[in-house]
C-alpha cells in the first residue's frame, strides 16, 4: 500500500503570510530527501523549502502568489519504500517532522562553504527536546537583490551552467528569474558562439549597457553604422578582450631614410608613384620578422602551440569612407620598393572604393597601421588576430637628440618616427618586444641594411 504523507509548511520562525514566489516540483516529480519543493519569500528574506521525505509528488496544494505560515499544507507525497521505513522511526524518536527550511543569503554566485549548505538529514534524527530552532532569517542586500531577483534554486542552477545571472532577463513575477529564462539565456548565448557572434574565449560577465534616452539631454540624430563598421567593430572587440595586449612605445632615427627617400622622389613620380615611409617600414617589418620569427606567428586553436609562418605577408590599415579595412601584400621580402609602392596605392585605392575581394584582406602575418599622414604622436593600435602583433606609426618629427661626441656632446636635429607595437602577450614577452623595436629602428636608421 502506498503511503501517503501530508508535507506541510515547517517551523519558519515567527513569519506568516509569507509568499509562494516558486514552486519548484509538480505532480509526478520524483523528489530525494532534502530536494527543495518551493520558495518562501518574506519582507526581509527568501527561504527554501526541502522535502522531509523522498517519493513521488502526489498533489501541489499551493500556487504561487499564495501566503503561507507554518503548518499550512504545500503537497501530498508518496513516499519512497526508504522514506517509509524513516519515517516509521520518526514517529518511534518523535524526531523530525519537518526538515528545516533554507535561508537565502541573496546573491552570493560563489558556492558556500559545505558548513553552510549542509542541511540536516533524516538519517540524523534529532530528538525532539533538541530540535533545533530555525536558522535566523538573513537579511537580502537590497541593492544586490535589484541585480538579479532569483530563488537559490535558480542561483545554483545558473551557477553550475556558468550564467552571469546579472545578464538574464527575468521572465517571473516582478521581473524574478526563473529556470526557464537561464535556459533561454544559455541557449542564446551558444548560439551567439556557434555563429561566431561571441568568442569563446570571453566567458566575461560584462554588465550590458543601459539604454539610455539621450533625447532627455538635448537634440539627436541617429546614424546607423556603416556595414563596415558592423563588421569589424565584433572582431576588434573579441581581440580586444581576448587577447592580453602590451604596447611598447619606440622612437627611431630616419633622418637618413628620409633624406634616401626624399632623393627617390623623382623616380618614383616619373613610374607614377609617391614612395611613402610606409613601405620603408614593410621591408624593416620583414626584416625584424626574420630576427624574431615569434612576431610571425599565430597561436593554435588549442593555445598549446605556435603555427610558425616561412611567409611575409604585410597588411595595412586603411582608412576609408565606411570605415577601417586592412589590405594585405603579399611576399613582402620578394619585393622592392617601387612594387610595393605600386600594390600600396593600387589596393588603397580598391579600398576606398570598397573593391577589396575577400582575398586581398585574408592571409596577414603582421599589420602596420600608420597614422603618419595625419598626425599624433603614439597610440595603442589592437592587435589584427590571429595575428600577435601590429605597429603603429605615427607622424615623425624634427626633434632635437643629443650625440656623444668624444668627451663633448651635442644636440643635433634628427628626424624621429614615434612607433608604437602592441603584442600579444601570451607569445611574446616585453624584453622581446622592446628588442623588435630596437631591431626596427637599427634597420630604418641605414636602410641599407635591407640589401644585407
Ligand atoms: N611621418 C610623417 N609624414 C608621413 C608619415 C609619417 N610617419 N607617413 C606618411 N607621411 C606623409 C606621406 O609621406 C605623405 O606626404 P606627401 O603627401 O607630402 O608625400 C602624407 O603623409 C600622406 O601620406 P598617405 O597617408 O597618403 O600615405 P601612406 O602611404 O603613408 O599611407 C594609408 C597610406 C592607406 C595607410 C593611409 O592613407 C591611411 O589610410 N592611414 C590611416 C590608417 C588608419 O586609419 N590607421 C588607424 C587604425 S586604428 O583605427
Amino acid at each position: 500500500m502506498p503511503t501517503i504523507k501530508n508535507i506541510p509548511v515547517p517551523d519558519i520562525g515567527d513569519f506568516k503570510g509569507v509568499e509562494v514566489i516558486e514552486i519548484m516540483v509538480s505532480p509526478g516529480d520524483s523528489v530525494a530527501a532534502e530536494d527543495s519543493l518551493i520558495t518562501l519569500e518574506s519582507d526581509k528574506s527568501a527561504m527554501e523549502i526541502p522535502s522531509p521525505d523522498a517519493g513521488v509528488v502526489k498533489e501541489v496544494k499551493l500556487n504561487i502568489g499564495d501566503t503561507v505560515a507554518e503548518g499550512d499544507l504545500i503537497l501530498t507525497l508518496e513516499l519512497a519504500e526508504a522514506s517509509k521505513e524513516q519515517a516509521s522511526a520518526a514517529t518511534t524518536t518523535a524526531a523530525v517532522e519537518q526538515a528545516s527550511p533554507t535561508p537565502i543569503v541573496a546573491p552570493p554566485e560563489a558556492a558556500p562553504p559545505p558548513s553552510q549548505t549542509r542541511k540536516p538529514s533524516l538519517a540524523e534524527p534529532v530528538p525532539k527536546e533538541i530540535k533545533q530552532p530555525p536558522p535566523e532569517p538573513v537579511r537580502i542586500d537590497d541593492s544586490l537583490r535589484k541585480k538579479a531577483h532569483a530563488s537559490p534554486s535558480v542561483r545554483r542552477f545558473a551557477r553550475e551552467l556558468g550564467a552571469a545571472l546579472e545578464q538574464v532577463k527575468g521572465s517571473g513575477r516582478k521581473g524574478r528569474i526563473i529556470k526557464q529564462d537561464v535556459q533561454s539565456f544559455v541557449k542564446s548565448q551558444l548560439q551567439k558562439v556557434s555563429s561566431g557572434e561571441v568568442g569563446q574565449g570571453g566567458g566575461f560577465a560584462v554588465p550590458a549597457m543601459p539604454e539610455i534616452d539621450f533625447a532627455q539631454f538635448g537634440e539627436i540624430e541617429n546614424k546607423t553604422l556603416s556595414r563596415i563598421q558592423k563588421i569589424s567593430g565584433p572582431v576588434l572587440h573579441r581581440s580586444w578582450v581576448t587577447i592580453p595586449h602590451v604596447t611598447q612605445h619606440d622612437e627611431t632615427d630616419i633622418t637618413e631614410m628620409e633624406a634616401f627617400r626624399n632623393s627617390m622622389k623623382s623616380e618614383a613620380e616619373r613610374r607614377g608613384l609617391k614612395l611613402t615611409p610606409l613601405v620603408f617600414l614593410m621591408k624593416a617589418a620583414v626584416a625584424a620578422l626574420k630576427e624574431f620569427p615569434e612576431f610571425n606567428a599565430s597561436l593554435s586553436s588549442d593555445q598549446t602551440s605556435l603555427i610558425m609562418k616561412k611567409y611575409f605577408h604585410i597588411g595595412f590599415a586603411v582608412d576609408t569612407p565606411g570605415g577601417l579595412v586592412v589590405p594585405v601584400i603579399r611576399d613582402v621580402d620578394q619585393k622592392g620598393l617601387f612594387e610595393l609602392s605600386e600594390e600600396l596605392i593600387a589596393l588603397s585605392s580598391k579600398a576606398r572604393e570598397s573593391k577589396l575581394s575577400p582575398g586581398e584582406m585574408q592571409g596577414g602575418c603582421f599589420t602596420i597601421s600608420s597614422l603618419g599622414g595625419i598626425g599624433g604622436t603614439y597610440f595603442t593600435p589592437i592587435i589584427n588576430a590571429p595575428e600577435v602583433a601590429i605597429l603603429g606609426v605615427s607622424r615623425s618629427k624634427m626633434q632635437p637628440v643629443y650625440q656623444e661626441n668624444g668627451q663633448d656632446g651635442e644636440f643635433v636635429p634628427r628626424l624621429m618616427l614615434p612607433l608604437s607595437l602592441s603584442y600579444d602577450h601570451r607569445v611574446i614577452d616585453g624584453a622581446k618586444a622592446a628588442r623588435f623595436c630596437s631591431y626596427l629602428g637599427f634597420i630604418l636608421a641605414d636602410v641599407r641594411r635591407l640589401l644585407i
